[in-house]
């Protein structure tokens, strides 16, 4: 397994639509395997394989929240409950919209407020490429949107205007830049 390094704004490869996963093989498992570790070492609860500059449709989530725990309790460990997406379709959506405070590991330390559909109906096939439907609420819904998003090339800076857009770029070119100084010095 290896870490993968993540590409960030404004690499242009962010904006390239994603090619559909062809074949379910080793290649491919190996790729999820390094995404997984990728993403969790971040720490990240989704990474799209355009993000490890492979512009393919497969998406990865792990939401990572502990077991609910009985009134009073402590808190277990956080569980992995690894998913895999791959050629994900978002067939339908509610009418009904919530907001929520995004962030991307492709644009570090940045977050907003984006509204989109509070559930979604979703196909994909899973690791073992076998077709798949479900419906999606919460945080998994939220997460499964911003990475399909990804397989288009969008991101989600791309759901605020024009001006607050370019300022976070603008952060996230000038702290890279202020972080990759300090390294030398
Ligand atoms: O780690 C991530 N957290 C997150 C928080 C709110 C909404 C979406 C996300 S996805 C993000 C990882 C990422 O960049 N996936 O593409
Ligand atoms: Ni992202």
């Amino acid at each position: 397994m290896s870490l993968l390094p993540i590409i960030e704004v404004p690499d242009p490869l962010l904006r390239a639509s994603s090619a559909p996963v062809e074949r379910v093989d080793d290649e491919l498992q190996r790729l999820i395997a390094d995404m997984f570790e990728t993403m969790y070492e971040a720490p990240g609860i989704g990474l799209a394989a355009v993000q490890v500059a492979v512009p393919r449709r497969l998406v990865i989530i792990d939401l990572q929240d502990p077991d609910p725990v009985p009134e009073g309790e402590e808190e277990g460990p956080p569980v992995k409950r690894p998913h895999v997406f791959i050629n994900p379709e978002i067939v339908s959506n509610s009418d009904a919209r919530k907001s929520y405070n995004e962030g991307c590991l492709s644009i570090p330390e940045q977050y907003a407020e984006i509204e989109r559909p509070d559930t979604v109906r979703a196909r994909w096939l899973d690791a073992d490429g076998k077709q798949r439907e479900g419906e999606f609420d919460g945080l998994m819904s939220v997460c499964l949107q911003h990475e399909v998003d990804h397989l288009n090339g969008v991101l989600f800076i791309d759901y605020l205007s024009r001006l607050k857009r370019d300022m976070i770029v603008k952060k996230v070119v000038k702290s890279r830049k202020d972080k990759a100084k300090a390294a030398i010095l």
